[in-house]
């Protein structure tokens, strides 16, 4: 590797997945569409979208499939530099979503070339230069090996940024709750989402609860995502309340979390104060559920920065949230 290709602002880990997606519930005939997406791929896709370098660590298949997944990586503007191929199958998905943004995920992954992601692929140099690495739950979820490269990462990461993304169709409560409790003192940043991750993992019944607990654990920065209210912000010196963005079309509520997630590191690397690059996360969040899955509408950072205008109430938080 060069010294250009390690200089990346963020570095995003995890599976990529095959999406397979319909509007229409599971069944023969229904006509899909067919995609490519995965949270780290999503957040990835966001943070480059947002003007950051950025590379993704991830495993695809040695094969036509492979190569097709890493030209649309490229497209999406990610460097491709840190991809592993390797002889095996490439996880996929099958989801059927409504714009109501209830989703039913059936997964085809277990042993899945993505889940042979272990420490060895975590190169200790290029993590320790990015100015920022994302790992999530669900890279904790799927292998011990790729558990064990979250962790190697969030020891090398000069800043840790971990998004809980805990899927009960991929791991437990308690082994979430644990790669949780674990991870947070190391971390940067964290984005528990609220109401269902704050109380499944942390046993909190509010935003500001639930960050104030990640920061007596040891978290730099909270951003608790309450879905389409906003997102409650918690740092040192920071208490903020950034009001989600109404949303001008929503087709796909698939990659919504990460978009905000992505742009948020992003922002945050190039010098966005903890608000300002919420804000903007918020407005790319409210923004994707334009596209048909993870990755089909991601917005350029001039779309999303339009869109930030007039949302954020700094020190305020309501009672509802
Ligand atoms: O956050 C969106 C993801 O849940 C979706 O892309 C599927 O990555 C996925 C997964 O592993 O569940």
């Amino acid at each position: 590797m060069n010294s250009i290709d390690s200089n990346f602002d963020v570095v995003v880990m995890g599976e990529i997945l095959v999406e397979v997606a319909t509007d229409q519930p599971f069944s023969h005939g229904v006509p899909a569409h067919l995609g490519i997406s995965g949270d780290a791929l999503n957040v990835a896709a966001a943070a480059a979208a947002s003007g950051a370098q950025v590379g993704l660590l991830s495993v695809l298949t040695d094969d036509d499939l492979g190569q097709a997944i890493a030209a649309r990586i490229a497209e999406l503007g990610i460097s491709t530099a840190l991809l592993k191929f390797r002889k095996g199958q490439q996880g996929v998905y099958l989801v059927h979503s409504d714009p109501d943004g209830e989703r039913e995920f059936s997964y085809a992954r277990t042993g899945s070339v993505g889940s042979s992601l272990g420490p060895d692929d975590v190169d200790p140099a290029v993590f320790a230069a990015a100015g920022a690495v994302v790992a999530g739950g669900i890279a904790c979820a799927i292998s011990e090996s790729s558990r064990a490269a979250v962790f190697k990462a969030a020891v090398v990461a000069k800043r840790f940024v971990f998004d809980p993304n805990f899927r009960p169709r991929l791991t437990s409560v308690e082994e979430a709750t644990a790669a949780l409790l674990q991870l947070a003192p190391r971390a940067f940043l964290v984005t528990p989402s609220f109401p269902s991750e704050t109380s499944a993992l942390l046993g909190c019944s509010t935003p500001v609860e639930a960050a104030a607990k990640l920061r007596g654990l040891g978290a730099w920065n909270v951003a608790v995502t309450c879905g389409a209210k906003g997102v409650q912000l918690e740092a040192g010196g920071v208490s903020a309340w950034v009001p989600s963005i109404p949303a001008p079309a929503v087709v796909d509520q698939t990659g919504a979390g990460d978009a905000f997630v992505g742009t948020l590191t992003a922002r945050l690397v190039l010098g966005d104060d903890f608000p300002t690059a919420a804000r903007f996360g918020a407005a790319a969040s409210s923004l994707v559920v334009g596209g048909r899955g993870g990755t089909d509408f991601i917005p350029s950072f001039e779309q999303t920065r339009a869109h930030t205008a007039g949302t954020l109430v700094e020190g305020t938080v309501p009672s509802n949230a």
